[in-house]
């Protein structure tokens, strides 16, 4: 793996690495076969085990004892201003349901972000044996092969990434746009991590990916992977990607699919 050519590029890669694998063990290795619920957010369905916790633990300790200026943002509860211009984004457990329900289609985020703009993506998949990372201008890789995305397909013969919200009320209109969407795609996949999803279309796997409802830490790091494999990312037409919708494929197959996500009213509850 060549080093990235900036050295705090370098540095922030390289603890993002550590972290998200020793994460990724510590997740694997430790899942009690008695795993439960400890505690819910937005609904009864919106999950925290105790494994989340430990886990952002585990990365927030190591990333504080190595850069202790930085700020974090993380899906379960850190949340520190830092000084040095650089914040560090985790999701701990991206598919945390996935993982409550012993299923591997789960990973560990983290993003690291200075001035707003994300320098840095690790997306690792420890169930797949798989490493997605980005830096900012210099490609993204899968383990260590290049991502690349797959050339853009006709909207019909694309297989499109979507997921759910955690309320009724979001779920019944995202129900409705899938409902729409479905007969002018190849197929739909609901996989459960946005942040593999994201890495799928980065690694041609899937055509494009959609979501509204994300929170920045599920698609921080996956966003990057995406756009340094050559995907497009964004909301609706003019808008950045963000929690009120979020869209990623490579050029051609992203206009077409954002402009008719929009005629659907993906962006909206
Ligand atoms: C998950 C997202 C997924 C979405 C799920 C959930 P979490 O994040 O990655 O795309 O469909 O509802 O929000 O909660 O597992 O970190």
């Amino acid at each position: 793996m060549t080093e990235p050519a900036d050295p705090l590029n370098a540095e922030l890669l390289e603890l993002a690495l550590e972290a998200a694998t020793r994460a990724g063990a510590f997740l694997r290795d430790g899942r009690p076969d008695d795993l439960g619920v400890a505690a819910t957010k937005t609904s009864a369905i919106d999950v925290v085990t105790e494994m989340d916790i430990a886990a952002e633990k585990l990365i927030t300790g190591l990333l504080t004892d190595r850069r202790p200026e930085d700020g974090l943002l993380g899906e379960e509860g850190a949340s520190v201003e830092g000084t040095s211009g650089v914040e560090w984004v985790i999701d701990p457990i991206d598919g945390t349901v996935n993982y409550l329900y012993g299923l591997p289609s789960w990973a560990i985020s983290i993003a690291a972000r200075k001035d707003g703009e994300t320098l840095v993506g690790v997306v690792h998949a420890p169930m797949r044996g798989e490493i997605f990372r980005a830096v900012r201008g210099e490609g993204a890789f899968v383990n260590d092969r290049r991502a690349r995305v797959r050339p853009a397909a006709d909207q019909a013969l694309a297989l499109v990434g979507t997921g759910f919200g955690y309320l009724a009320e979001r779920k019944l209109q995202q129900a409705e746009v899938v409902r729409r969407l479905i007969p002018e795609v190849r197929d739909i996949r609901r996989g459960g991590s946005a942040a593999i999803d994201l890495c799928d279309v980065a690694a041609g796997r899937l055509d494009a990916y959609y979501e509204r409802g994300l929170n920045p830490w599920d698609y921080a790091a996956g966003d990057l992977i995406a756009r340094e494999a050559g995907a497009l990312t964004g909301g609706r037409p003019g808008e950045p990607l963000s929690p009120a919708l979020a869209i990623a494929a490579p050029p051609g197959l992203f206009e077409r699919l954002q402009t008719r996500l929009d005629e659907l009213g993906a962006w909206h509850d």
